[in-house]
């Protein structure tokens, strides 16, 4: 082996062959973050609304030690289905690859694996940030340091409430990292619209936002961006609700010593039990909303670029 083994879906390799907006997707998401069959169902219909935008979906995920941009429907099943899929960050994405290995991708790596490709514009549900309690645990996510040096826009929910918000927003300002809310001042906190926390930026449409990744380009800077889009009103839960939620679940991974990757599945896992799918049902309707903003903002950007 002399090359990447790194291939595109026939569908992502026509649109890039014909110039064409691409929004890559991480599979994590699918993998650790959702239950099947919820799972698939919205891998698929987030690809749809993508295609409903004018753009083409590259969901990305390693299948036997394959970097795939852009999963066939089968593909996308199988690994829905999967038990045991490892999860995939910057430090690990090369020893899967290397060993013949099937992973999911992070934000982390699903940017890595976008850039390789020349794709700019990426969705998911909410990134990693910083764990509350990571004074002591020094749990801090590789997506933080990933938005730092590869040049790719995320389009997130903002970050959640099972994280520590200010921690996670004071290293991205650490990091150079732009974070940008999406039509308002407040930063999103992913299953509610808002916070009381300011995002450190605004701006109101996907042209703006395509013009501020461009320009980042041509100064010259590393990194990406983190674009925080609110969910949709109509979807959200009151963080009231989800506050003594978010402290049983986290009481609960310190009573089971969950460590690790594993801290964010496990609190997801138990938050969707203790809210009997309600937190699920939210996760889902942003996790489209990001969609269909990123392809609006993929598509800017090719018009930029032309
Ligand atoms: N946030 C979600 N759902 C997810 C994740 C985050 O709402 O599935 C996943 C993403 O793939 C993210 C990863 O990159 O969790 C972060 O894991 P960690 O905290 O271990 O870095
Ligand atoms: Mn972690």
């Amino acid at each position: 082996m002399t090359s990447l083994p790194l291939i595109r879906s026939a569908e992502v390799a026509a649109a890039q062959a014909s110039g064409k907006a691409v929004v890559a997707l991480e599979s994590t998401i699918i993998t650790h973050g959702m239950p099947w069959p919820q799972n698939f169902e919205v891998a698929r219909q987030v690809e749809d609304d993508i295609r409903a935008g004018g753009a083409t979906p590259a969901t990305i995920a390693v299948l036997d030690g394959t970097l795939c941009i852009g999963l066939e429907p089968e593909q996308l099943e199988t690994l829905a289905q999967a038990r045991g899929v490892a999860k995939l960050s910057r430090a690990d994405l090369a020893a899967c690859m290397a060993t013949g290995g099937t992973g999911a991708t992070t934000v982390a790596a699903t940017m890595i694996a976008a850039h390789l490709a020349a794709i700019e514009v990426f969705a998911t549900g909410g990134i990693g940030g910083v764990h509350r309690g990571a004074e002591d645990s020094f749990d801090i996510s590789a997506d933080l340091m990933e938005l730092a040096q590869t040049p790719v826009s995320v389009i997130a929910a903002g970050a959640k409430a099972i994280l520590d918000v200010d921690k996670t927003l004071e290293v991205l300002e650490t990091q150079g990292v732009p974070v940008i809310a999406v039509g308002q001042d407040s930063f999103p906190a992913f299953w509610s619209a808002g916070s009381a926390l300011r995002a450190p930026l605004r701006l109101d449409t996907a042209e703006e936002i395509a013009k501020a990744h461009h320009m980042r380009g041509l100064l010259g800077l590393p990194g990406g961006q983190l674009v925080a889009n609110p969910i949709p009103a109509d979807d959200e839960i009151p963080s009231s609700e989800l506050a003594p939620v978010i402290a049983r679940a986290q009481a609960d991974a310190r009573a089971h010593d969950i460590r690790g990757k594993a801290v964010t599945p496990y609190l997801l896992q138990r938050i969707y039990e203790l809210t009997e799918g309600r937190s699920l049902t939210a996760n889902i309707a942003l996790v489209r909303n990001n969609a269909r903003l990123a392809a609006q903002i993929a598509r800017a950007l090719c018009t930029l670029r032309a």
